[in-house]
């Protein structure tokens, strides 16, 4: 199997991410991908391929103008006001204020965020960039015929929506590569979620479609992160009713539980005949990660990797989470050896 990955994910690397009300490194760093790499080489997943440049377009079929050049300044609009510190908001347009959106940095990042943990830091939006990229990469050689192939984005995608960043992500990678198999002459696509968080600007991006078919495995938003979506009444609006699914659990869930919400899942995915299947693919189910409450143990993604082979699906895997730095990169790479092993 194919890996897809650049270099360039190591400009993103910032300094601090709010935390318990405290500023901390951040969970989400670039040793995260370098571990998930060095196993991918270890085990001789396959070979491994740098992105190549597919431009802004693919890019603005799932995010707004007015957001990405945002995005493309937000750190030197910043670095204007003299700021000692990495961009972060602090004032949201709540309920019953309005939707303006305004001119000074403080409120263009209170606008555009849907969280503050993330902080805007020097070489964000290249990073983003060619994250995004590497998805597109991914997709372009599942067209070419493989059968599964892994793009090792950094940093993640699936918080992010049309005009929206926050929970470590800036552009929705999968949501990204999923368009661009419907704009090469795929009729409909399907995207599985199994990162812990659930996927809410992917569902919120293909919410009223039917060529998208979204299911997300995630932490009760009652319990946790992104806390305002991801319950299982949200089916999907107009001509998308029915194209969203959402299995919400409990903090503690095993591995028995959580693997039937994937059958259920994986059944929904087969009954819609997608011409290609893309992953969100994060490991911050396993039991030890720091941030998430779900009880997965490592041999278990081994054998989810294998069920999610069985429907025989041309499939990326586009990264998304995962915290538990010491393992990140066994849990992973386990995934897809239980793919390609299927
Ligand atoms: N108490 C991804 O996994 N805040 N994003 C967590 C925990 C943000 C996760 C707070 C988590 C974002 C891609
Ligand atoms: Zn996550």
């Amino acid at each position: 199997m194919k890996t897809i990955f650049s270099e360039k994910h190591n400009l993103r690397n910032s300094k601090t991410e709010m935390y318990g009300g405290q500023l901390v490194e951040p969970f989400e760093r670039p040793s995260r991908a370098e571990y998930i790499i060095k196993r991918v080489r270890d085990q001789n997943l396959g070979p491994i391929l740098d992105a190549s440049d597919h431009g802004m377009k693919p890019i603005y079929r799932i995010h707004g103008k007015g957001y990405v050049e945002f995005m493309q300044v937000a750190w030197e609009m910043w670095q204007a006001e003299e700021f000692l510190g990495e961009a972060i908001p602090t004032t949201w347009p709540a309920r019953r204020m309005s939707q303006r959106i305004p001119n000074f940095i403080e409120g263009k990042l209170g606008y555009y965020a849907m969280a503050s943990e993330t902080s805007i830091s020097e070489g964000t939006w290249e990073a983003a960039y060619w994250s995004a990229q590497v998805a597109l990469t991914g997709a372009a050689q599942v067209r070419a015929g493989d059968k599964g192939v892994f793009a090792m984005c950094r940093p993640p995608g699936h918080h992010s929506a049309l005009d929206m960043y926050g929970g470590y992500c800036f552009l929705n990678n999968a949501a990204i590569a999923a368009q661009s198999f419907l704009d090469q002459g795929a009729a409909r696509v399907a995207i599985v979620d199994v990162d812990f968080h659930h996927g809410n600007g992917t569902q919120d991006i293909f919410y009223k479609r039917n060529d998208v078919l979204f299911a997300s495995l995630h932490g009760d938003p009652a319990d946790a992160f992104p806390h305002f979506l991801g319950y299982s009444e949200e089916q999907g609006e107009g001509n998308g009713i029915g194209f969203n699914v959402n299995y919400p659990m409990k903090p503690g869930t095993g591995f028995d539980e959580w693997r039937a919400a994937l059958t259920d899942a994986l059944a929904k995915v087969r009954d819609f005949a997608p011409d290609a299947l893309v992953i969100s693919l994060g490991v911050d189910t396993f039991e030890n990660d720091p941030i998430s409450f779900f009880k997965l143990k490592s041999k278990d993604f081994i054998t989810y990797g294998s069920d999610i082979a069985k429907l025989q699906l041309p499939t990326l895997f586009v990264m998304e989470g995962g915290y538990d730095i010491d393992e990140i990169g066994i849990n992973t790479v386990n995934v897809l050896q239980g793919f390609k092993g299927a």
